[in-house]
């Protein structure tokens, strides 16, 4: 199936549910990266600063978790991006002469592009070997032609687009893909003041709610719907007690909306929601039992200066 069928047949099925709902991945077109980049610099978005004082402070410490200084190691970063935090390490990996290959895998062909160049011109002595491709399909066949050992790069909370236990699937997917001296390096938002989390989701600027909007010109453009953006408020929520940040899109009318791609109309009730996102925030215990029940153990856990963010590097058990 390609890529715009897939896309239609989501947004069918997402709008057809009850509740309604739209994958978030469909966020990031060409304007959703560039909405994404707009966020991490928010003065809300705590995500970005703690991760990047993560690793100015403790790259020192870090490194010789990845290298043991004799032997090549990959540095294989899933859903790269910009690479702009990744880049911190690069630089101190290169000027400490790390023997090592850097593997962005992205399924954007242009943010992997907009990377190589600018890293290949600021960092010309780094290794790189970018992939476009889906996050598995790349690992299995990087497996077949290379032996080097891996450690693979979870950054920015990533992980957090899956409900709680829903993520261990996809981690026994990477474990089934990890030989034994690989190592799993993942970013996890932790749990913290509501209104912290909730402000880095609700911010001021209302960027958050274009990122959210985005998706319905998305459709609109690509899938010739007739959204009117407007007439949806956007609605994020966070819940102390499973730690998950939602976030939705009510529609403050009743109204029908069109899709041409699909044929169909999908009508709304007044206030209905259509459920956009999921980010997933974890106590140190939540971090301990999705390691323990996807076949990993904790090697180090590395915290910004105040515990709001850890980055936690796992080995197979
Ligand atoms: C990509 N992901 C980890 C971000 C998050 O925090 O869940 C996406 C995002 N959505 C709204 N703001 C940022």
């Amino acid at each position: 199936m390609d890529f715009n069928t897939r896309f239609a047949e989501d947004v069918r099925e997402g709008l057809s549910s009850k509740p309604k709902y739209l994958h978030s991945k469909y966020f990031y077109d060409e304007v959703g990266d560039e909405l994404f980049q707009q966020i991490m610099s928010l003065d809300e978005y705590y995500l970005t600063d703690c991760e990047l004082e993560i690793f100015n402070i403790q790259k020192e410490e870090i490194l010789p978790y990845f290298s043991n200084g004799d032997e090549v190691f990959d540095l294989i970063e899933f859903g790269s991006g910009d690479g702009y935090k990744t880049k911190i390490l690069l630089e101190y990996f290169i000027e400490e002469k790390v023997k090592f290959n850097y593997i962005p895998i992205d399924i954007s062909k242009s943010i992997l592009e907009t990377l190589s160049k600018d890293l290949k011109k600021n960092l010309p002595d780094l290794d790189i070997y970018p992939i476009c491709d889906d996050y598995f399909h790349a690992l299995e066949e990087l497996n077949k032609v290379d032996f080097n050992k891996k450690v693979i790069l979870f950054l920015g909370s990533n992980i957090g687009n899956f409900r709680g236990d829903n993520a261990i699937p996809f981690l026994k997917h990477l474990h089934a893909d990890m030989r034994e001296k690989d190592q799993l390096f993942i970013g996890f938002d932790l749990k913290k003041d509501p209104h912290v989390i909730l402000d880095a989701y609700n911010d001021k600027k209302g960027i958050t709610r274009e990122f959210n909007y985005n998706l319905l010109d998305r459709i609109n453009t690509e899938l010739g719907g007739n959204f009117d953006r407007e007439s949806f408020s956007h609605y994020p929520t966070y819940n102390p007690v499973t730690g998950e940040t939602q976030s939705y899109l009510v529609s403050l009318k009743a109204q029908i909306v069109w899709i041409d791609v699909l044929s169909q109309s999908f009508s709304f009730e007044e206030w209905e929601p259509i459920f956009m996102e999921i980010s997933q925030k974890y106590s140190l215990f939540d971090i301990q039992h999705l390691a323990q029940h996807s076949g990993f153990k904790i090697e180090k856990n590395f915290f910004d200066s105040r515990n709001y963010f850890a980055d936690s590097l796992w080995i197979l058990k």
